[in-house]
C-alpha cells in the first residue's frame, strides 16, 4: 500500500518540484514528509502566483504550498490526508511537526544536531545550536514543507531507512552547525557539500527579500492590504 500512494504522490508532486518520503507516524499508519526542491520556485511558485492579483496572504510561498496540498487532496480523494504544514504552530508556538525529525525519519535529509559532533568543541559558551537538515542532491537548497498523514492506511510493513550521512567528517559537522547558526544569511551552509542544483537567481533574490518586501518584488499589491 505505501509503495503504491508513495509512487502516486510522487507522479504528483514531482512535476511540482516537490519530493515526498514516506515514514510511519503513530504506530503504523503511513505519513509522507514534503520537501520544496529547487525548481518548486519555478514550477509550482510561479505559475501559482501569475494568477494572483491581489496578496491576501501573510506569506506567498506557504499559501501556494497550502493550495497545492489542497488541489491534492481532491485529487486523492479516496484516502483521507491530515496535512500538517511547517509554519503550523500550537497556541503555546511550539510546532505543530518537527520537520526537521520527520526528514530524517523518513530518511530524506541528514539531520544533524549538536549530539552528532563529537567532543563538544563549543564549550560552556554555547548552550544550544539549532541543528539542520542537508539533503545529499541538494544540500541546504530545499526546504520541509510539511507532512502529509493517510490515518486510514496502516503499512507494518513500511521499514525505516536510514538517511545519507552526506556530511560525513566530524569538522565538517562542526562548520556545518557554525554557519547555520551564525552565518546561515550568506547561504553558505546550504553549500557545505557539492550539489546538484541551487536555487536560481530570482529565487535567491526573493528570499533575501525582507518579507514585507516581496510582495513588490511579486508585482503583488499585498502589503497595501495590511
Ligand atoms: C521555530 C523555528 C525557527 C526559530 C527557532 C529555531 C529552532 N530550531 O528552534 C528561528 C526563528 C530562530 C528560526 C530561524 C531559522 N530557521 Co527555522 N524553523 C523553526 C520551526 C518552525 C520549528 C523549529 C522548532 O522549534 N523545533 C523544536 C525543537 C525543540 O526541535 P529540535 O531542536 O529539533 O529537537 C527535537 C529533536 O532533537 C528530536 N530528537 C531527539 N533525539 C533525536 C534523535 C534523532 C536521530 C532525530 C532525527 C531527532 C531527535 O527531539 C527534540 C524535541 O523533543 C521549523 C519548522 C518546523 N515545523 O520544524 C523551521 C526550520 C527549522 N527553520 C529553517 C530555516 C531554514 C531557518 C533559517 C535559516 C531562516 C530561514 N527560514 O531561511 C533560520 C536559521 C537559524 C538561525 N541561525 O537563526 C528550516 C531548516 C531546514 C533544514 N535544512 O534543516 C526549517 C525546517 C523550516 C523549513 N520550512 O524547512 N527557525
Amino acid at each position: 500500500m505505501a509503495v503504491e500512494i508513495h509512487q502516486r504522490l510522487s507522479e504528483w508532486l514531482g512535476p511540482l518540484g516537490f519530493q515526498c518520503a514516506p515514514f510511519k507516524y503513530q504506530d503504523d499508519t503511513l505519513a509522507f514528509v514534503i520537501l520544496s526542491t529547487p525548481q518548486m520556485f519555478e514550477k509550482a511558485f510561479k505559475p501559482y502566483i501569475a494568477d494572483k492579483l491581489l496578496a491576501t496572504v501573510r506569506d506567498p510561498i506557504d499559501e501556494c504550498v497550502v493550495h497545492y496540498f489542497t488541489l491534492l487532496k481532491k485529487n486523492f480523494s479516496d484516502h483521507r490526508i491530515e496535512a500538517i504544514h511547517d509554519f503550523e504552530m500550537f497556541p503555546n508556538r511550539k510546532p505543530k511537526i518537527l520537520a526537521q525529525t520527520a526528514a530524517h525519519v523518513a530518511a530524506a535529509a541528514y539531520y544533524y544536531q549538536m549530539k552528532d559532533v563529537q567532543q563538544n568543541p563549543w564549550g560552556e559558551k554555547v548552550r544550544k545550536m539549532y541543528g539542520v537538515c542537508i539533503h545529499p542532491r541538494y544540500g541546504g537548497w530545499f526546504a520541509i514543507r510539511g507532512v502529509l498523514i493517510f490515518p486510514d492506511v496502516q503499512d507494518q510493513a513500511l521499514e525505516q531507512k536510514l538517511p545519507v550521512d552526506c556530511v560525513s567528517t566530524n569538522e565538517k559537522k562542526i562548520q556545518l552547525l557554525e554557519k547555520f547558526n551564525f552565518h546561515w544569511q550568506d547561504w553558505t551552509y546550504r553549500d557545505i557539500i557539492d550539489v546538484e542544483e541551487r536555487y536560481s537567481e530570482e529565487q535567491k533574490q526573493y528570499f533575501a527579500t525582507p518579507p514585507a518586501e516581496r510582495f513588490k518584488l511579486l508585482g503583488l499589491k499585498g502589503d497595501a492590504l495590511r
